[in-house]
């Protein structure tokens, strides 16, 4: 029988993590043994200056384990940072679906969540171009569910087998491992300029999707369409949502590069920093629901995960709150060893016949096998369901379980015939009986021949700001690579897409667009197939667009967690200085004060403040706004710090909210390229050369809570 439903059962998801916890606090330092360790600074040698002993074990022990302390990171997604939290649903989806956890608006499910970007290895920059992971494991009562998904809906290809391909490109090139954690180069364009399928991905890829502010401002997708069964059977189609109560955000990509040399875990840390200081991120599970009968309704298939349902045909339903709320207690024997996989379901989910979530199938215990060191992962702690797990797998490395008794066989009398099977009104999982009936094949249906309609519907669903970064992103990819051929078969396909993001990008390549309208171009066809059957489908003249694909007029949720940084030095007006803060507060931002070296500041009033950070480490792009207090000797401090100039200029060039007040504005000025003028009367910048003008911090708000002003950039479109 299922475990009774017992509303906390977070709390033995952790109890049973605290069970692991190793905490040596006061303790003595012993073996692996248990041997308590008289000295731990010196080998045992023939005397003081001799020949060091083989007999060492205490030596040898330490240093074998220190040998042995890495496994292979993971293939892709190797690079990520995880939080533990819990789902729970708002009410019953009892007519969707049987799950358990979908049930019982009361019961709070655990869930560990692995954020992640692809191509990197584990030592890249959190803020590479990259699509990111999003791989959530619910401990349910009936088992896990990991629902492994990225921030962006579809996928670069159509078939898992192509999977490998793939990732050999854009990963560093084989002969010298350069580039690492890009997509800039030759291998990787030349790969997508000959598969047809990617362009809609490369359109999100391209986008700022793939240089997300925060974790914690990202939606999350499934990718793939599911199924949901009911109790009576009733199958529907799925397809899973995460939308972020902090809205959608990225940064732009001239600050994506400088953070990577600033400050590398950028991201890591802004999700580590968040759920310290209890701002517990925070996002909403939606569904999207196709009826069984309307499979073949749609333009696309939904079989195909180069292809999003768009919101406007099938609305999204949120069902449900994720809430992170602590941070892991070991990198590695969590974040690092968690492993997930589609296949961990429990009932009243299935799968489609989606042929890259069917490869996907295979992998994923496969790669546990080999980085995770046997079939036993799924007891390290992090793996381990809530659910008590019962059957007849025995041995391997590292076995924990002691199973008792003498059966490991079913069937059998000896045990009563334990553990028992369980019908489906005992909790047992039964598969969609699904009906197959079909040659045997190796082919592509012809329904995912359409590759550059909804990379059009991408396109045009876009604001000019967006179309604008989507063009330079392209421009700086492409300008990377050095074989002219590959441009110019990008080229083509982007003129499949769009003509003015054709164009856009060829002027910036000092290119022609090709005059060739060569959709053939799909060099993804098998040797002996009909190259008829894999010519992909042109390009319809008029695509709708669909607003939920743009980031543009992002909900206005606040300034909760934004980072403001306030640059002040010794005199800096105290009154200025603490009604901004006390502002700023208010709505839950995060303040830093930046000076010209750390230690304490000392106020107009002779008040001393804490300095967070010296303008040598700090830098504009590890905030959301900034502000310059007036005083003037703190202001004539500032004017001579390089940094603190180049500290507003970058702020201004990324378009984000500044504030300054009082002689805080000569800074401001000094900033200025083109002309304080243009600085001073650009969106987003407040200024008052009263020192403590009461509007200020309230137009300071508004302007951070914005994100961006987008005004101040050369458009393209
Ligand atoms: Fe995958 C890891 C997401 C296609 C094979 N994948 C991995 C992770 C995420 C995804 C988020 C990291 C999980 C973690 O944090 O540990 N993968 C996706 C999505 C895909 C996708 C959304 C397309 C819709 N993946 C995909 C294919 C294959 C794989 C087609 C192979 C046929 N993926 C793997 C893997 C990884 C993995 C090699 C590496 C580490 C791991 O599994 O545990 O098995």
């Amino acid at each position: 029988m299922p475990k009774e439903t017992n509303k906390t059962n977070t709390n033995d998801k952790l109890e049973e993590l605290d069970q692991n916890r190793e905490d040596s606090t006061g303790q003595f330092l012993t073996t692996n043994q248990g041997l308590r360790v008289s000295d731990d600074q010196n080998s045992l040698k023939a005397g003081p200056r001799g020949a060091t002993l083989l007999e060492d074990f205490i030596l040898r022990e330490k240093i074998t384990h220190f040998d042995h302390e890495r496994i292979p990171e993971r293939i892709v997604h190797a690079r990520g940072a995880a939080a533990h939290g819990y789902f729970q649903v708002y009410e019953s989806q009892s007519e969707l679906t049987k799950a358990g956890f979908l049930q019982d608006s009361s019961l709070k499910t655990p869930v560990f969540v692995r954020f992640s970007t692809v191509a990197g290895s584990r030592g890249s920059s959190d803020l590479a171009r990259d699509v990111r992971g999003f791989a959530v494991k619910f401990y349910t009562e009936e088992g896990n569910f990991d629902l492994v998904g990225n921030n962006m809906p579809v996928f670069f290809i159509q078939d898992a087998i192509k999977f490998p391909d793939l990732i050999h490109a854009v990963k560093p090139e084989p002969n010298n491992e350069i580039p690492q954690a890009a997509s800039a180069h030759d291998t990787f364009w030349d790969f997508i300029s000959l598969t047809p399928e990617s362009m809609h991905m490369i359109m999100w890829t391209m986008s700022d999707r793939a240089i997300p502010r925060s974790y914690r401002m990202m939606e999350g997708f499934g990718v793939h369409t599911f199924r949901f069964i009911n109790a009576d059977g009733k199958s529907r189609f799925v397809k899973f949502h995460w939308k972020p109560l902090l809205g959608v955000h990225s940064v732009v990509w001239d600050e994506a590069q400088l953070i990577s040399g600033r400050d590398p875990d950028f991201h890591r840390r802004d999700l580590w920093d968040a759920i310290e200081g209890g701002a517990y991120p925070e996002w909403e599970l939606g569904v999207q629901i196709v009826e069984e009968e309307d499979e073949h309704k749609f333009d696309f298939d939904l079989l195909d995960s180069t292809k999003l349902i768009p919101e406007e045909l099938v609305p999204v339903q949120r069902i449900g709150k994720m809430t992170l709320n602590r941070n892991p207690d070991n990198y590695f024997a969590e974040t690092e060893q968690v492993a997930f996989h589609l296949g961990h379901l429990v009932p009243g989910l299935d799968f489609t016949n989606d042929p890259l979530l069917q490869g996907r199938l295979f992998s994923y215990t496969d790669t546990q096998l080999k980085r995770l060191g046997g079939p036993n992962f799924h007891e390290i702690p992090i793996n381990r369901p809530i659910a008590p797990v019962h059957n007849g797998q025995r041995d391997g490395h590292m076995r924990q379980t002691i199973n008792v008794g003498r059966t490991s066989y079913g069937p059998n009398a000896i045990n009563g015939d334990s553990p028992a099977q369980a019908g489906q009104k005992e909790g047992g999982f039964t598969n969609y009986p699904e009906r197959i009936d079909a040659n045997k094949v190796r082919a592509r249906s012809k329904s995912f021949m359409d590759h550059y309609n909804q990379a059009k519907l991408f396109w045009n669903s876009q604001s000019d700001t967006e179309k604008t970064h989507l063009i330079k992103a392209l421009r700086f990819e492409l300008g990377k690579v050095v074989v002219d051929d590959i441009r110019n078969r990008m080229l083509m396909h982007l003129a499949q897409v769009d003509a003015t993001l054709a164009k856009g990008v060829a002027e910036g390549l000092g290119l022609d667009v090709p005059s060739s309208n060569d959709v053939q171009l799909n060099k993804s066809v098998p040797a002996d197939a009909n190259p008829a059957d894999y010519q992909s489908v042109p390009a319809k003249a008029t695509v709708g667009s669909s607003a939920a694909l743009s980031m543009a007029n992002p909900p206005k949720v606040g300034i909760k967690t934004r980072q403001v940084a306030i640059l002040a030095a010794d005199g800096v007006d105290a009154s200025a200085l603490n009604a901004m803060k006390e502002a700023l507060s208010a709505e839950k931002a995060i303040i830093a004060i930046i000076a010209p070296r750390l230690g304490m500041l000392k106020t107009s009033t002779g008040e001393t403040m804490k300095i967070d950070a010296s303008l040598q480490t700090a830098a504009s792009v590890l905030f959301d706004a900034v502000y310059v207090p007036g005083g003037k000797s703190s202001v004539k401090s500032l004017l001579q710090e390089d940094e603190a100039i180049r500290f507003v200029h970058e702020a201004f060039m990324h378009c984000k909210a500044i504030a300054a007040t009082g002689e805080g504005v000569e800074l401001l000025k000094a900033a200025a390229t083109g002309g304080a003028e243009k600085l001073l009367d650009s969106d987003g910048v407040i200024t008052s050369l009263d020192a403590t003008d009461a509007d200020v911090p309230s137009q300071f708000i508004e302007a951070i809570g914005q994100h961006r002003f987008w005004s101040r950039e050369k458009k393209l479109v």
